[in-house]
């Protein structure tokens, strides 16, 4: 990494940063108090009008967006441009209601391929690098967004996700650098090297830049190990622009960098919505700073993180590892667990494999959990014997919660290839 491979937004002084973002946060705000209903309301109803935004700091008058607000201006109620002017459309599934749909101007597709080779380039990767990606292409952000690298020197391989046996013989025979995907699809297509009888580290990859769901170092070591490669964090979620909101430095892997001259950064209190300091831990907050079709005020994202302050982009701060969101947060006989606390204990095990799934249950008036996990390849039955009594004891005395621990065989648990649904609700009469 050379001073030369920095972008201009990049090499900005902390002052000049300020003052561009300040500068793009009023346009934000204007754009959106005279081009979109839904803002003019919330802002009326609050009493503020874009001439209260003088200071970074006001932007704690504005009000917050929730999902819900783009689901109740369903399909494109919250655009800030006439129809005509969107080039691309996206939408994130979601596991109930209606999709929530984004929207996207060739100036807004421009700058977030951008930010995708700017997210691969602090990633490790070079301009004139082949990337095989594993993201889902679709209405998903994940293959189309990270697609964009394309426009920046780098050849992109669309692969997308599934076929995994295609996906080992493309990576032996086109000798991609970069490979990029959900970290539980990297490890879907890690089992596929081994059932070919391939040695995964000896491929041409050198760097996985995963994201799209929560994972953890210990995750991160096994994929880093196991393919002998470097893996870093990509952050993003489609309301706010889709993958390369943030991303990890491949020299600290210190947690994702925040790309702040396009979107601002709060902590908030998920309960209260009062704005937390920098290094408290909350619920992440963005307002997007240079959107044009679905410019975006205060974005409650539910994902639970901590700001911190920045390393290898001095002047842009970092998030901590997502904890994780609070729609996964299991409440087990009043203990808050989240599936990464637990994939954190579990890789303390050395003859357990990462695939595991968390099964929630009501028998009784109490939710229970089972951790259904899957020995590695090759562990015999005297190595497991009483594993699940031990796994249990551990999961206890960490995260203080009981639960049941089921060890199953490789290959009898779901894969992943994208998102991987971690949390299996049985619950009667629940959700
Ligand atoms: O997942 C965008 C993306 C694609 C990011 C590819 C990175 C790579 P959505 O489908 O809208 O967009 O889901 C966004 O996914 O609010 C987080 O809860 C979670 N998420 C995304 N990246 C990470 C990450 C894409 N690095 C939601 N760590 C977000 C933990 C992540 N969670």
């Amino acid at each position: 990494m050379t001073d030369t491979d920095l972008d201009a937004g990049e090499r900005m002084s902390l002052d000049e940063l300020r003052a561009d973002q300040l500068r793009n946060l009023k346009t934000t705000v204007t754009s959106v108090y005279e081009n979109v209903p839904f803002y003019r309301k919330a802002f009326d109803d609050l009493d503020v009008t874009p001439d209260d935004i003088t200071s970074l700091d006001d932007i704690a008058k504005l009000p917050f967006t929730n999902k819900q607000d783009l689901r109740d201006n369903y399909p494109f109620g919250l655009f800030a441009v006439p129809r005509e002017q969107v080039a691309r459309i996206h939408a994130s599934s979601g596991t109930t209601g209606l999709p929530t749909v984004v929207g996207y101007t060739t100036g807004d597709l421009d700058r977030w391929g951008s930010l995708i080779a700017r997210s691969i380039i602090a990633a490790g990767g070079k301009r004139g690098q082949m990337m095989h990606n594993a993201y889902g292409y679709g209405l998903f952000t994940g293959g189309l967004g990270v697609h964009g690298a394309e426009r920046h020197g780098f050849t992109v391989v669309p692969i997308s996700g599934g076929q995994t046996p295609r996906q080992v013989q493309l990576i032996q025979d086109f000798k991609p650098d970069l490979i990029t995907a959900t970290p539980t699809y990297l490890l879907t297509i890690l089992d596929e090297f081994h059932k070919q009888g391939i040695d995964p580290t000896t491929t041409s990859l050198k760097t996985a830049i995963c994201g799209a769901e929560p994972w953890t170092d210990e995750m991160r070591k096994e994929i880093e190990q196991s393919f002998n490669i470097n893996a870093v964090d990509i952050y993003g979620l489609s309301e706010v622009m889709g993958p390369g909101v943030a991303c990890e430095a491949a020299e600290t892997k210190d947690g994702p960098t925040i790309w702040e001259d396009h979107f601002y950064p709060e902590i908030v209190d998920p309960f209260t919505g009062e704005v937390l300091p920098d290094g408290q831990e909350g619920e992440l907050v963005f307002t997007s700073l240079t959107k044009e079709a679905l410019p975006i005020i205060r974005y409650r994202t539910h994902d639970l993180a901590t700001l911190l302050p920045g390393t290898a982009r001095p002047n842009f701060r970092r998030i901590s590892r997502i904890t994780g969101r609070s729609d996964d947060l299991m409440i087990i006989r009043g203990v808050n667990v989240y599936p990464a606390n637990v994939e954190s204990v579990l890789f303390e095990f050395t003859p357990l494999s990462p695939h595991f799934q968390l099964v929630l249950t009501r028998p009784g008036r109490m939710d229970e959990m089972t951790v259904e996990v899957e020995a590695r390849e090759g562990v015999g039955a005297v190595e497991l014997d009483g594993l699940d009594k031990l796994v249990a004891a551990r999961v206890k005395e960490r995260l203080g919660v009981s639960c049941g621990v089921d060890i199953k065989m490789p290959g009898d648990l779901p894969r992943s290839v994208g998102k991987l649904k971690r949390i299996i609700d049985r619950r009667e009469g629940v959700r």
